[in-house]
């Protein structure tokens, strides 16, 4: 649909509602809401509608319903399945200037926040009230929580923590024809009728428009203990995560970076990681494999860590322990910078997979026969949350180009058989519509799209994603 395809007593409406800087139609504007972060995924929209507050987004819902013009949910647009861009010339709706965060309930260790705030922001709210979020990743200074709300983001404490949906202890939004539910009070104990929070939580923007979250916060654990550990196998990484997880207390993290990704993310950052032997040149996905495994809590984890680390020493090659800042960050960079360094190689197709712990390492040393049979020439980088059994399979074509198409369906099919899940943590989107059947049956596959008709009858809240 072009800018001129909209009715302009429309485009008037929403300018009165959230004034004329905020209703973008400029195509040269507009492209930046219109491509996602991987750049796999674009489209283009007719119009961009920055509401400021709940009351801002509901009315705009309003005139866009009536107008019967599909929307896009967008928030810090760092998603990674293509659910976050307009790729049928839906309207956008940034959320990215409900960014206010609200005084932290030091009582209930609780704050509310808009959805457009991002993770770090929260992060700087939460740590000034001696608090902390329960989730983090890479992508912190851009996403949104709207937006983490919105995919369940999971990152690098699950294990502690759980994902986001695990942190919403009240929610506030706005539904297809601009009826606005909220539930913010964050009464940790509150049995009355359904949890909307925890529906809207994953459901990608099809389901409502995520305006304000109290989030549940977390102590802070400030002494911290990180190791690189480094292993000839990936078996041998599985054992010794599994081995961290049943030993270490305070466990934080624990992350994998396999042969294939390591080797991009230091030649990327040009630095050796410190332990363990890359197969320099080598197209294994798996073979050599590093754990970084961190402690927190609130003294000096460093000795657990240590008696744990020593406990499974017949599985290692090799372990840095790194305890102040810089050195802690110096470790974590091989794993941080895995997804940059991939971007700066190319256009990967990106496949978030969870195995059970069980098939994880035969899933590790399997996938790129799976990947290679779909298409010769393609290279898997393996990396991820170990610790929660979830493998990011990012496959680049030659050169950097995009591999097959096929390679998708043939790796989800394989996780599928063994047991797992399709979508670790970053949703179906539109990257996945194909395969949500491998792991959803027909009757649950009509129960979502019940749900669906329930709370948007006319099909306007991201229409192509999630729901095939
Ligand atoms: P967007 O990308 O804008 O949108 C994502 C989805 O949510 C879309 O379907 C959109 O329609 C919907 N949406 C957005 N805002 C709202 C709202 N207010 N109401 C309703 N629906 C909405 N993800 C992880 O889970 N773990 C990681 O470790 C992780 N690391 C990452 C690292 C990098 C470098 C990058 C680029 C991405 C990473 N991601 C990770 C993916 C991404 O950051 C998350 O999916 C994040 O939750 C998206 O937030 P966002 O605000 O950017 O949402
Ligand atoms: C991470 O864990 C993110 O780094 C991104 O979830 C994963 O790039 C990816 O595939
Ligand atoms: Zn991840």
């Amino acid at each position: 649909m072009s800018a001129g395809a909209i009715d302009p007593a429309v485009v008037d409406e929403l300018t009165e509602i959230v004034g004329q800087a905020h209703v973008l139609s400029d195509p040269e504007i507009t492209a930046s809401y219109s491509i996602d972060w991987t750049r796999r995924f674009a489209g283009s929209t007719p119009l961009v509608v920055r509401p400021a507050d709940t009351a801002e987004t509901a009315a705009a819902m309003g005139v866009l319903a009536a107008a019967r013009i599909a929307v896009v949910p967008q928030g810090g647009n760092t998603g990674l399945v293509g659910g976050s861009v307009p790729l049928a010339g839906e309207a956008v709706l940034s959320m990215r200037r409900l960014d206010v965060c609200e005084a932290v309930d030091e009582l209930a260790s609780q704050v509310t926040v808009g959805a457009g705030v991002t993770l770090a922001d929260a992060q700087i709210h939460a740590a000034a009230a001696g608090l902390s979020v329960g989730v983090d990743l890479a992508a912190r200074e851009s996403a949104t929580i709207g937006g983490m709300v919105a995919t369940n983001a999971g990152g690098i404490n699950v294990l502690r923590y759980g994902a986001m949906r695990a942190q919403v202890v009240g929610i506030e939004a706005v539904l297809a024809d601009g009826t606005i539910v909220s539930h913010l009070a964050g009464l940790e104990k509150d049995n009355t009728g359904y949890d909307l929070g925890s529906l809207l939580a994953g459901s990608e923007g099809t389901l409502g428009v995520i305006t304000r979250v109290r989030l549940r916060l977390h102590p802070q654990q400030p002494e911290r203990a990180t190791a690189l550990l480094a292993f000839e196998t990936a078996q041998d990484a599985v054992a010794a995560a599994a081995a961290l997880r049943r030993s270490v207390g305070s466990l934080h993290a624990l992350e994998a970076v396999f042969d294939s990704a390591m080797a991009l993310v230091s030649a990327h950052l040009g630095v050796d990681p410190p332990v363990g032997t890359l197969s320099s040149g080598s197209r294994n996905a798996s073979g050599a494999a590093w754990l970084i495994a961190e402690a927190a809590a609130r003294t000096d984890p460093s000795d657990e860590l240590g008696t744990a680390v020593d406990e499974i020493a017949d599985l290692l090659i090799d372990a840095a322990v790194a305890l102040d800042p810089p050195a802690r960050q110096r470790l974590w960079a091989f794993r941080e910078n895995v997804t940059e360094a991939i971007s700066a190689a190319g256009i990967p197709h990106k496949l978030d997979v969870t195995l059970p712990a069980a098939r994880l390492a035969e899933f590790v040393d399997g996938v790129a026969d799976v990947v290679r049979m779909a298409d010769s020439d393609a290279q898997p980088l393996l990396f991820g949350h170990l610790g929660d059994g979830n493998v990011h399979v990012n496959v680049l074509g030659p050169g950097g180009a995009e591999p097959a198409e096929e390679v998708d369906d043939a790796v989800l099919r394989y996780v599928a058989e063994l047991g797992g899940s399709i979508s670790a943590e970053h949703g179906i989107g539109t990257a996945k519509l194909g395969q949500l059947h491998l792991n959803r049956t027909e009757a649950e596959l009509a129960a979502f799209s019940a749900i669906k008709r329930a709370l948007d009858p006319e099909g306007l809240l991201n229409p192509h994603v999630l729901l095939p």
